[in-house]
């Protein structure tokens, strides 16, 4: 049925939830064409390059396109923050047309998190992002379904993600390797993914491939399964990329505290952890495995204080006079 096996299946015609779950289990996502109302994806894409055009970062131009201006920000916080305060965003992330497919999906009602990346990925600059499974970032919060939305018409130029069909049944933990900057977090994370093109957990590239993608329209919404291999092409085109991924899962199912917080609440987390880390004087591995330690099971602020005792407990101090 369908020809090409370079592009996503639509799953429109999937009328019955049954079928809709049996697809999802088989392929590990579902892609629907033009089923969010173009007024609400419209709404937050007209409000998104308002924020961006006032940060100087987008020209302004009759078609309302977000052609880059060339200005390079150091720090996208205070814009990451105003795109978070937009009503439209909060509306669009946890709107009636996604909650349906999800509710769908898991049978049950769903949460839809907080923690909701608003990617603006500007022309050539930044890697694009390497083959990942998102159960990999939150592997201690229960199992979730992602819902990735684009805001603006993206082609091969642009980039926009792209999948493997039925990965998430063949790929898990062994897949990965061991590379120098894995667990990094924060700016340190950044730095080195800007040197070394490191930016998440990988899975070489020698073990990946069967891609598949589209052509993304405004309307759009591609569901994936938490454990499918996914990743971004580069944008070679003048443009910002534009999209969003939002999360959800079972409401009766344990919702992580990160869930709650925004993505900018995130990054003013995870930076106040590193300056904590740095100031105790971890090593880059004892970095890592506090931060997680501390992250994923107890979720509370990371403090110089807290870093040191995590320390004496890895390195007792040794009996008697040396
Ligand atoms: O949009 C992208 O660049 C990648 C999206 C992604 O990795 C995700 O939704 O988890």
């Amino acid at each position: 049925m369908y020809a090409d096996s370079t592009v996503l299946k639509e799953s429109n015609e999937n009328s019955n939830d049954t079928e809709l779950r049996q697809r999802f289990d088989e392929d590990g996502y579902l892609f629907f064409r033009n089923i969010i109302d173009l007024k609400k994806v419209n709404q937050t894409r007209s409000d998104v390059l308002d924020v961006l055009c006032r940060f100087g970062l987008i020209e302004e131009n009759e078609n309302n396109e977000p052609i880059w201006s060339g200005k390079v920000l150091a720090d996208l916080i205070d814009v990451q923050t105003a795109i978070y305060a937009l009503e439209s965003y909060e509306q669009l992330r946890q709107c009636n047309e996604i909650m349906t497919i999800m509710e769908r999906l898991w049978g049950a009602p769903v949460y839809s998190w907080k923690l909701v990346p608003v990617r603006t990925q500007p022309p050539k600059a930044g890697t694009p992002t390497p083959a990942h499974q998102d159960y990999q970032l939150f592997f201690r919060g229960g199992r979730f379904s992602v819902g990735w939305i684009p805001l603006m018409d993206i082609d091969e130029s642009v980039g926009g993600i792209e999948l493997i069909p039925a990965s998430h049944k063949i790929f898990s933990e062994t897949d990965y390797a061991l590379l120098e900057g894995r667990f990094l977090t924060g700016r340190a994370y950044s730095q080195v993914a800007a040197e070394k093109a490191v930016l998440l957990p990988q899975i070489p590239p020698e073990k990946v491939g069967g891609f598949v993608r589209t052509n993304y329209q405004l309307g759009d919404l591609l569901v994936l399964h938490d454990m499918v291999v996914h990743r971004s092409l580069p944008n070679v085109s003048k443009k910002f990329r534009l999209s969003m991924d939002t999360r959800f899962q079972p409401q009766d199912s344990h919702i992580p505290w990160y869930a709650k917080m925004t993505d900018c609440e995130y990054d003013g987390y995870s930076r106040r952890s590193e300056d904590a880390l740095l100031e105790a004087g971890a090593t880059q591995e004892e970095m890592q495995r506090i931060f997680w330690k501390i992250f994923y099971f107890e979720g509370t602020e990371i403090t110089p204080t807290r870093v040191r005792a995590e320390l004496r407990r890895y390195n007792p101090p040794l009996f008697g006079a040396f």
